[in-house]
């Protein structure tokens, strides 16, 4: 591949440019630096980079409609109704600006600085990143009248740019990638329609003068979607609550805008509502990138929330003066938001370079959502007060909360150390090299116990059930021991308090039984995570233990299966021979008591029903032996989904939990959170 030279936007080379970015061949040689990983995830962030670049369309004013195929070969295309990348000669480059796009990296922005650059976290690295990770990349571009050409492979152009045929009379221009990710970069090839599908949902409801649509072409796959939202931010917001009744009549919708550092228009967006419920849901976005770790956008309207809301208190006689005071988690209890604004130089920090940090913006977003809050409210004043009420209630509660924080932190003092009995640690004490097991049931946790490597290994054994902590508030969930011995044995807080820096183990992992009960108590851990400690998720601290479900024997020889695929396979090969073991009718299996099969050849096969089942050694080979077992890092891809999972899995209402559980069983059991 050959070396390019980058440009900075001000046009000026620097020898350092030209040294560090050599090109796709870097992209290729170190594609985690551009897409984060060469996991599924990264797989289907190909695709968002295509997506967010027909979406920079959209925002600049050009692009209606966004279509998204999963090919019949695994491939996918991405056809925009936009401007079309640019066919013409690149001076500088001296050849097509569009394969200057294509094969240069960071080139796509430079054309137009205008529109709002999305730039942050994984985004915005441009389609050339794509192409290079691609066995091969087909453009198609319909601009000026014509329809242009190019193919690649592995980033390099086939042929130059060709003419291929003209536009129809009333045809519109636009833009139609094809590619197939590289198969020496991505192990896992396999797209996700529901993965891709969230994403587009999640743009839709950003973008509401954008229709996005999704058709998956593979046999036996086929299914399409489509998403429109004329309400945006309003109806995302309903979407998010739709099992948690609101209690207002109208929803808060405020937008307005203000000028940045550099004189460029900041625009913001804002809806919100509260729910009947205790959790803050508050989702922002950047340039619609969700931003994670917050940043001074949401400082700004945090600040806006708590001042315009106790002003209008005071002001109407709902709050009265020396009372009580509301802070700001009084306000944000049972709130669900969207925040988006369009920032054109954004800067994002944090850990996960998902936090804004462009310090201008805290005041652009505090002055539009007082201002058009303050409106509002004098518009609704029903809804007003019941918001108030609300949040009167959410301060009795969070002054009972504290009173039982602090019984929390004299009985731990009274404890020695202040770790749960029930935590047999491990002895090291650098929690980068340490290991949490929360393991289900206390005879699954003896085992585990003996099997350990004590050393970097602890053991926290849990009854069973925890308590839902989707139902209650703060105060009662402290009051639970079960739940007080996690908090405690993660040391690092809870909620607002939670920081990431005390964790006492850099893996925290989850070991409950094959089994419904154990897919609930898994699901009863991750609710208490997402709700109480979600830095833990974001930074990568969670993850789920695989036990395997059969053991297979033939004489001495023993082995695990961790599914029926795997199970099938070592079937096959202890008998020796290649027909698959489901193609074999005749074959006479003895079914004993204890679900335990003994296959013709002497193979017997056992189905674990629960961990408590395997000694502490079996236990230890199969499932917390880091060099051979398999663990699942939990994940939160979609922030706003996951919340609406939680609260149709853990809420109120059973028709919604139904139905997911009903439409959803596959992905359940993998754990898609
Ligand atoms: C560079 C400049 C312009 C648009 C694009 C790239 C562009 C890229 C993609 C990728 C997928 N769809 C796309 N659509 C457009 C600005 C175009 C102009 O100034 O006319």
């Amino acid at each position: 591949m050959a070396e390019t030279k980058q440009k900075k936007n001000n046009g000026d080379y620097t020898a350092e440019d030209i040294t560090v970015l050599k090109g796709l061949e870097a992209v290729r040689r170190r594609p985690a630096m551009y897409i984060g990983d060469v996991s599924v995830r990264g797989l289907h962030h190909l695709v968002y980079e295509v997506v967010d670049n027909a979406i920079d369309e959209a925002l600049a004013g050009y692009c209606r409609l966004i279509s998204v195929k999963i090919n019949e070969n695994g491939s996918v295309t991405v056809i925009d109704d936009g401007r079309g990348i640019p066919t013409g000669i690149h001076k500088e480059e001296g050849r097509s600006a569009l394969e200057v796009v294509m094969t240069v990296l960071h080139a796509g922005g430079k054309f137009d600085k205008n529109t709002y650059k999305v730039s942050g976290g994984l985004h915005g690295v441009g389609v050339s990143v794509v192409n290079a990770l691609s066995e091969w990349l087909e453009v198609e571009v319909r601009r000026d009248g014509e329809v242009f050409f190019q193919k690649y492979e592995k980033g390099d152009p086939v042929a130059p740019v060709k003419v291929i045929g003209k536009m129809a009379k009333n045809e519109k221009g636009g833009t139609k990638i094809t590619f197939l990710p590289d198969n020496t970069i991505f192990k896992n090839r396999s797209y996700k329609f529901e993965t891709l599908a969230e994403r587009l949902r999640e743009l839709a409801f950003l973008n509401k003068e954008v229709t996005l649509e999704i058709s998956d072409l593979r046999p036996k796959q086929e299914q399409t979607a489509t998403f429109h939202f004329d309400g945006g931010l309003v109806e995302f917001v309903k979407y998010i609550d739709s099992t948690r009744p609101s209690i207002m009549k109208k929803l808060v919708y405020a937008r307005g805008s203000g000028i940045d550092d550099g004189g460029r228009a900041v625009e913001v967006e804002v809806a919100f509502q509260y729910n009947d419920q205790y959790s803050e849901n508050v989702f922002s976005y950047v340039n619609n990138i969700h931003t994670h770790e917050g940043g001074t956008h949401l400082v700004g309207f945090r600040t806006a929330l708590t001042r315009t809301l106790n002003t209008y208190g005071y002001k109407n006689n709902l709050v009265k003066e020396g009372k009580i005071t509301l802070s700001g988690d009084d306000f944000r209890e049972g709130l669900t938001a969207i925040l988006s604004i369009k920032v054109p130089e954004p800067q994002f920090e944090g850990q996960t370079k998902t936090k804004l940090g462009n310090s201008e913006v805290k005041s652009i977003v505090e002055s539009v959502v007082s201002q058009e809050l303050a409106t509002w409210l004098d518009n609704n004043p029903g809804d007003a007060k019941r918001i108030i009420e609300k949040s009167l209630r959410a301060a009795e509660a969070r002054e009972a909360a504290r009173k039982a924080r602090d019984l929390t932190r004299r009985k731990n003092a009274l404890d020695g150390g202040g770790l749960p009995g029930k935590l047999s640690d491990c002895s090291i004490n650098d929690p980068e090299h340490c290991e949490l097991y929360f393991v289900e049931g206390d005879s699954a946790g003896g085992s585990a116990k003996q099997g350990r490597d004590r050393r970097f290994q602890a053991i926290l054994p849990l009854k069973g059930k925890i308590l839902n902590v989707e139902k209650a508030r703060l105060h009662k969930i402290l009051e639970n021991e079960e739940v007080r011995n996690i908090f405690t044995a993660i040391g690092a807080g809870v909620g607002d308090e939670f920081n990431p820096e005390k964790v006492r183990y850099g893996k925290i992992i989850l070991m409950c039984d094959a089994d419904v009960d154990g897919s609930h108590i898994r699901t009863l851990l991750l609710t208490l995570f997402f709700r109480y400690m979600k830095p833990l998720i974001d930074l990568g601290h969670v993850y789920i233990a695989q036990p395997p479900l059969y053991k297979l024997k033939k004489g001495k020889q023993e082995l695990y299966a961790f599914d029926d695929e795997e199970r099938d396979e070592i079937i096959k090969r202890l008998k020796g021979d290649k027909t698959p073991v489901a193609a074999d009718p005749n074959e006479e299996q003895v079914v004993a008591e204890d679900g335990v099969v003994v296959k013709p050849g002497g193979i017997i096969i056992s189905r674990f029903k629960g961990l408590g089942e395997m000694n502490p050694e079996q236990l230890w080979a199969t499932t917390m032996n880091p060099d051979t077992r398999t663990i699942l890092q939990v994940g939160i891809e979609n922030a706003g989904e996951a919340d609406r999972t939680f609260s149709i899995l853990m809420g109120d209402e059973v028709q919604p939990r139904r139905e997911f559980i009903e439409k959803n069983a596959k992905y359940v059991r993998n754990l898609d959170v």
